[in-house]
């Protein structure tokens, strides 16, 4: 018999369709009273598909389904999955990490060239015509011989260690302990870090281990030509300090793409100038998302098969 999952967003249509051959599926995203669907197959539900840019799975709707048995995330990050409520209830959860790396880390150096080289500014420079008509684009900021300070130093923070070690950037690292298998230098408080490096960037996990680090303070301590990068959560940032850090030029810039109440991007920052704005894209490619979707495919399969997750959250 197959086993019904509750998908909550779609993944790509390949991933879909092998997904809808192995197990009834529930597209939530298409009901019109998703609260009435979940009430009327609570039951049948064994198995959650959840991605980061929908509803979280909360505790209440893990509570809801008594036979659920695994959630599938379709993101490495899986702040948005009540953990505590999953474990209670003794039901697993895979996420997609690896997969996602090198194009999430691309996002971090395509941010860190855009707002400091001014890429955007000089885009619109061209097609207003301004370039045509004379005028000169202002001058910009080096990547080459800056060092860049990397908070949390996972398998992205890493990558993208190595791809500004390869703009000929020094790195500096802040995270819970120092990694003997780095030559990088290591921070224990991110403000420390912040005052030393030109770029902070941001690529730790979410959730409430990191929610508000970056604050007025460590803005402050970036200073006016720093420049601070995020990939990781919108909630790792004080949203409110860093608008006076940017509306006051007390850092120099932003590149951001992640937002604390995503899809809301604060009104100030769109006029902003000094920041360049991404819409969550970082592990946004046809490559990785096939990859992304087939990992949750095979974990759903290996659980229902008894097997091993490929990729499991440790509870
Ligand atoms: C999202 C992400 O999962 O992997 C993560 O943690 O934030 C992204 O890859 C993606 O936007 C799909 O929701």
């Amino acid at each position: 018999m197959k086993q019904t999952i509750l998908a909550i967003q779609s993944v790509l249509p390949a991933e879909m369709a092998s997904l809808e051959e192995k197990f009834n599926v529930i597209r939530l995203w298409e009901q019109r009273d998703p609260e009435q669907v979940i009430q009327d197959q609570r039951e049948n539900i064994t198995g959650i598909l959840s991605t980061y840019d929908s509803k979280g799975v909360s505790a209440r709707l893990i509570e809801a389904l008594p036979n659920l048995e695994i959630i599938a995330q379709f993101g490495a990050g899986y702040d948005n999955i009540d953990l505590t409520a999953a474990k209670r209830r003794g039901v697993s959860v895979a996420n997609t990490p690896d997969v996602l790396t090198d194009d999430t880390a691309d996002v971090a150096l395509f941010l860190m060239l855009n707002v400091a080289r001014r890429a955007v500014e000089g885009d619109l420079f061209v097609r207003v015509g301004k370039w045509q008509s004379g005028a000169r684009m202002p001058l910009s900021t080096s990547l080459s011989g800056k060092t860049v300070g990397v908070f949390g130093l996972g398998k992205i923070g890493r990558a993208i260690a190595r791809r500004a070690a390869a703009f000929n950037m020094k790195i500096i690292y802040c995270s819970r302990a120092p990694k003997n298998d780095t030559p990088y230098v290591f921070y224990d408080n991110i403000t420390d870090m912040a005052r030393d490096c030109d770029f902070l960037v941001l690529a730790c996990a979410g959730g409430e281990g990191t929610k508000n680090v970056v604050d007025y303070k460590v803005l402050s301590a970036l200073g006016p030509k720093g420049f601070l990068i995020n990939i990781a959560r919108g909630s790792v940032i004080k949203e409110d300090d860093l608008l006076i850090a940017l509306r006051n030029r007390e850092i120099a810039g932003a590149g951001l793409d992640v937002f604390a109440q995503e899809p809301h991007v604060p009104e100030e920052m769109i006029k902003m100038d000094n920041v360049v704005l991404s819409p969550h894209v970082g592990s946004a490619t046809v490559e990785t998302r096939a990859k992304m979707g087939q990992l949750v495919v095979q974990n759903l399969l290996a659980h229902f098969n008894g097997e091993p997750l490929l990729t499991p959250v440790a509870a």
